[in-house]
């Protein structure tokens, strides 16, 4: 073990909080020392105490190195969760948050939205179209985009639908996966739409533009034009390849912290608009009916959100003593600025250490370390960002988002933008719940 830590006590800790969390400094002070103490037992035991034994794969020659890599085939659980349309093609699939850590999502499980299946694009034949309320309408391949400027940044993104089990009368039982499994966070690279833009000039009467993709049923978004000179991006690469299939190949509209939805895959047309395009996706699918039946059809923004990824429901407790916990935070206006975490239900909070570097719309990793006492705990996250919006409470968001008489019965309660908290019920046998409180 390191020697560099100092050596703690669990008395030399100041519990910030109820039911045994801890002052996030202590993670920098103490590290695996600190875990030992907590725990109550020595993390490494003395050599002489024990030898290691070989195993099969200490004396065989190892297999053949693939050209492209793979998870170790031992992470079988670590796949994505998928889910099938009526049509047979697969619609969706989540991300498996409870089986990862830090701060971006591997290609392979980014989750994925579509509704006509992965088309086949061939990127040499592949064309880009600028025009509507343009000076000079342009057509870009992927071979004169690539000699643009690019620009590389992190950036989540969220379909309007995630979260929604949250809106249940009941909680439902599932994996974080199954619960918030439709937001990832991935390294894009692309060039900037405002750059563009400069190239085909704009008329003066454009204030929106429509994306749409090139697949068979041509999903449609409008975005309004600010929004495409301030951070929108023609993304080309995924954390450092070229864009996979699910996202958008050969290239997507990006639109940092804003609604997945909108962020166009498959890109092949941006029309300059005078006025929206009251596209299905904006006037049907992902505009919000209030109780008194007032609809919000521009809901763009990813508001702020968190979620425990460790502790989560599927993990088995082993025993009272040391854990850290664990969770994602974000927000479609800027930077996470506060992540407080509760371990007794919301009575008392203690402020968790966020992982540096903190980005703007991108995932941020909070950590707290927790001495479970072997009784009945609740945890749950709240966030604040750099706009200073709050977290709601699921309270604060059922009473402004209810249940209009109006919506259709698709579901019995509404079905996007939840950005409420969410519990974990820790059980004395050591099982983890989705519970309110
Ligand atoms: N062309 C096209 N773009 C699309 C979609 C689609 O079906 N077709 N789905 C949208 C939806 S609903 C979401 S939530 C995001 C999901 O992005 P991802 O699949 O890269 O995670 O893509 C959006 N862009
Ligand atoms: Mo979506």
């Amino acid at each position: 073990m390191s020697t560099k830590h100092t050596k703690l006590t669990v008395k030399d800790l100041q519990p910030a909080a109820g039911n045994g969390l801890f002052d996030r400094r202590a993670l920098f002070k103490g590290g695996a020392a600190l875990a030992a103490a907590m725990s109550g037992y020595s993390l490494s035991k003395s050599a002489a105490a024990e030898t290691l034994e070989d195993a099969e794969w200490m004396i065989t020659q190892g297999r053949e190195v693939p050209a492209y890599g793979a998870p170790s085939p031992m992470e079988t659980e670590a796949v994505g969760l998928l889910k099938r349309r009526s049509s047979g093609v697969i619609g969706q699939r989540r991300t498996p948050h409870h089986l990862l850590n830090g701060t971006v999502t591997p290609s392979g499980v980014h989750f994925y939205v579509g509704h006509a299946g992965l088309p086949n694009v061939d990127p040499d034949q592949h064309k880009l179209l600028i025009h509507g309320l343009v000076r000079q309408p342009l057509i870009f391949t992927l071979d004169s985009l690539t000699r643009y400027p690019m620009e590389t940044r992190m950036a989540f993104v969220e379909c309007g639908g995630n979260s929604a089990p949250f809106f249940s009368p009941e909680p439902i039982q599932d994996t974080v996966q199954a619960l918030h499994g439709m937001s990832s966070c991935s390294e894009w690279t692309g060039v900037m739409l405002s750059t563009l833009l400069e190239e085909t000039g704009i008329d003066p009467r454009a204030k929106w533009y429509i994306s749409e993709g090139c697949e068979s049923i041509a999903h449609t978004r409008s975005v309004p034009l600010y929004k495409g000179l301030d951070d929108a991006m023609i993304a080309l690469y995924q954390n450092g390849e070229r864009i996979r299939p699910e996202q958008g190949y050969p290239m997507r509209m990006l639109l940092p912290g804003w609604e997945g939805n909108m962020n166009v895959k498959w890109l092949r047309r941006i029309e300059l608009t005078e006025m929206p395009g009251m596209t299905t996706g904006e006037v049907r699918s992902y505009a919000d009916v209030l109780p008194n039946n007032d609809v919000m059809l521009f809901n763009f923004i990813n508001e702020v959100k968190s979620f425990i990824t460790h502790p989560s429901p599927g993990f088995m407790m082993n025993g009272p003593g040391f854990y850290e916990v664990s969770g994602i935070a974000y927000s479609g206006r800027g930077r996470v600025s506060k992540v407080m975490v509760s371990a007794d239900g919301c009575q008392t909070w203690a402020e968790a250490a966020l992982q540096e570097p903190v980005l703007p719309k991108a995932f941020t990793r909070f950590r707290l370390p927790w001495r479970w006492d072997g009784g009945p705990a609740v945890l749950q996250s709240r966030a604040w960002d750099e706009a200073d919006h709050a977290q709601p409470t699921r309270a604060e968001i059922l009473a402004w988002r209810g249940q209009s008489e109006k919506v259709p019965a698709v579901t019995s309660f509404p079905s996007h933008h939840y950005n409420g908290p969410t519990s974990w019920s820790i059980e004395p046998d050591g099982e983890v719940n989705n519970v309110y409180v």
